[in-house]
């Protein structure tokens, strides 16, 4: 690594628990019953979760990162690159702001960037991974940063839900947009808007049209066969289908799958696909 004391830091929307080439930190957000609360970090069982929301009845919501728990993961490092989700959704943007103002009051001589996805998991994937070939390749702090800017520019969220009843209930949607998804057999397909707030593009009968349409919402918008991150919730084959689809459609494409962790798998709900690609 060119320069010490660089650390990457995110909160746990981006789905990702360790990061290869750098020293990385995770600001977990909150699930919230009126029975319980799960920390999104590492101890999370979130098969466990998802089967006890299942069954539950009552209210749950979820909340960012405090300032605290940012400065916690901020720790003691030099210069420090800060992802977060999407601000239009969540004040887990804000509180990373607060936290630099107190961090470089104490340390005046320390550098804190924050960067906005204006997306979540997988779409922050895709950047955590330009950040970290950056700094392999050697570049300073200033273009690690910079480079991170532009790259985003050039990735894109989808998603396919079977459901959006978290997301309405929490205000994340509006519940005329989130009740077509509700309905049986139904997928809702969306998109990350360029303010990073969740704009509705189709519905779908049944999963098979859900994953092509899916596919072509991706050319549509600029895919090439580049880089494709795909998160599911409880899905693995749906991911794996559309996987298959997209490089039988692209031969270069660079396809992963993943599991979402708790703050994705809350709102994806079950059956849910997340997909973050380069354009
Ligand atoms: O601060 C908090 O409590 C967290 C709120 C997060 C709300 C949105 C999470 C979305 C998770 C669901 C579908 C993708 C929507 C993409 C829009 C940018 C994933």
């Amino acid at each position: 690594m060119a320069f010490t004391n660089f650390k990457i830091v995110t909160d746990s929307s981006c789905d990702l628990l360790t990061l290869p080439a750098a020293p990385f930190a995770v600001a977990p957000l909150k699930i919230i019953t009126q029975e319980r609360e799960y920390r999104d970090d590492a101890q999370l069982d979130v098969g466990q979760m998802t089967a006890e929301l299942a069954a539950y009845r009552g209210r749950s919501s979820t909340a960012c990162p405090s300032p605290g728990d940012w400065l916690q993961a901020f720790g003691d490092a030099r210069n420090i690159l800060c992802l977060t989700i999407t601000s239009n959704l969540s004040g887990s943007h804000n509180a990373a702001c607060v936290a630099r103002s107190q961090y470089l009051q104490e340390h005046p001589d320390r550098q804190i960037y924050i960067l906005d996805s204006l997306s979540v998991g997988p779409e922050m994937q895709l950047i955590l991974d330009n950040i970290c070939s950056n700094l392999q390749l050697g570049l300073s702090f200033p273009e690690v940063c910079q480079a991170a800017e532009a790259y985003r520019q050039h990735t894109r969220l989808l998603f396919m839900l079977s459901s959006m009843r978290n997301l309405a209930n929490n205000g994340r949607v509006k519940p005329l947009a989130a009740r077509a998804a509700g309905l049986l057999g139904i997928r809702a397909i969306g998109r990350a808007s360029e303010q990073g707030t969740l704009e509705m593009l189709d519905k779908c009968r049944g999963e098979q049209k859900s994953l092509q349409a899916l596919a072509d919402h991706m050319t549509a918008l600029g895919y090439q066969g580049g880089a494709v991150r795909i998160g599911h919730c409880e899905n693995p084959s749906a991911a794996q289908a559309l996987q298959a689809l997209l490089t039988a459609r692209y031969p270069t494409a660079a396809v992963t799958v993943y599991a979402c962790r708790g703050l994705c798998s809350f709102y994806a709900e079950p059956g849910g696909l997340l997909v973050g690609f380069e354009t």
